[in-house]
């Protein structure tokens, strides 16, 4: 039986993407681990340890305890928490990623390391091609670029089965995003069925690469399964789903929201989505492991609209307000 550890458990993507490990491997198999307490009864339907990714002792011991073979390597601070404390981005993002592929050389185990469209800066074409120069401009950016340059290393040098997908921003409606600079495609759902409005922090016309979380899970899986000769990218392979702007989404919200407006009140923000491009080429996930997104701008709408009904009846959660400033 794979065993399978989990950082970032609690983030936007662990979230879901715990919940899919353990419908697929059983939930003893799925090690949820993060640097916060469990809170969740989801969180709790398994094993649960707090690891500091930045502490290599504690998080080989929990691995080893466990028998892991799999590490889905999550742990992060994104891109406008990273603008707002860059030291802390690098060690976690980098010296966070080091003690991984560490322990995953030292005992043989498979890695995933999510790289991410801030890789990109103002150097890259519009439509962001697999191979083209990488000259972010933000630490969040920095860190993974080094960190995509450290995967390829471990595997060329050491032969970690280490893979990668450069996500587009992910929108879903489970945990609340992290501090990005894409949260605005979270907050918009929630501000539209709470409080019928929306002053989003990046401009009307910026357009960025998306995609709907249950597209970002599959793409995981399917590149984690995928057999290894098929795979001819070793820094992180691009993919993507969507492409729209600030006023596109909420354009397809108000379709469904009766009399939802929104205003546009950039700040710094703004600067980080625009110096990210506009669209991504996957044609090379598309070609060695037959990446297809499922989901289109109006099939999430519709979706996770559904689905943020369903939930704020149940908890009448208060809307989550961007943890940035
Ligand atoms: P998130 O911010 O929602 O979750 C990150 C988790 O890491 C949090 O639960 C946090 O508590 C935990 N964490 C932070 N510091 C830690 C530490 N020192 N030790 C252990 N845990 C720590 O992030 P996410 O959106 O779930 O992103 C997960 C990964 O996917 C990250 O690598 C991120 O860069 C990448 N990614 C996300 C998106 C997106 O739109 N969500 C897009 C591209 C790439
Ligand atoms: C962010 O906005 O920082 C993330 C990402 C695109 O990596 N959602």
């Amino acid at each position: 039986m794979s065993m399978i550890l989990v950082t970032g458990a609690r983030g936007q993507i662990g979230s879901d993407l715990v919940r899919t490990l353990r419908e697929r491997h059983g939930a003893e198999a799925v090690i949820a681990t993060d640097l916060r307490e469990p809170e969740e009864q989801a969180e709790t339907s398994g094993p649960y340890e707090v690891v500091d990714i930045r502490d290599r002792t504690k998080l080989d011991e929990v691995a080893q305890r466990y028998n892991v073979d799999t590490i889905y390597h999550l742990a992060s601070l994104l891109s406008a928490r990273g603008e707002q404390a860059p030291d802390l981005a690098w060690e976690v993002n980098v010296g966070g990623l080091r003690n991984v592929l560490e322990i995953a050389r030292e005992n043989g185990l498979k890695v995933f390391w999510p790289s991410s469209i801030a890789v990109f800066g103002p150097t890259t074409p519009d439509n962001a091609p697999q191979k083209t120069p990488l000259e972010p401009t933000t630490m969040y950016g920095v860190t993974k670029v080094s960190g995509e340059l450290l995967c390829r290393y471990y595997h060329l040098r050491y032969g970690v089965d280490v893979r990668s997908l450069r996500y587009p921003g992910l929108i879903s409606y489970g945990a609340e995003p992290g501090g990005g600079a894409t949260d605005y495609a979270v907050e918009i759902f929630h501000a539209a069925l709470e409080q019928g409005e929306y002053t989003c922090f990046l401009a009307a016309d910026t357009r960025l690469p998306m995609m709907y979380m249950p597209d970002a899970v599959r793409a995981t899986t399917e590149l984690m399964d995928a057999p290894k000769e098929l795979l001819s990218v070793r820094t992180s392979y691009n993919v993507t789903a969507l492409s729209f702007s600030a006023e596109e989404l909420s354009a397809s919200i108000a379709k469904r929201v009766e009399g939802f407006v929104t205003r546009y009140k950039p700040d710094f923000r703004q600067d980080i989505a625009a110096s990210w491009p506009s669209s991504v080429d996957d044609s090379a996930a598309r070609a060695d492991w037959n990446w297809e997104p499922a989901y289109t701008l109006d099939g999430m709408v519709d979706d996770m609209l559904v689905h943020l009904r369903e939930k704020l009846n149940v908890s009448a959660s208060s809307c989550p307000v961007s943890r940035i400033p």
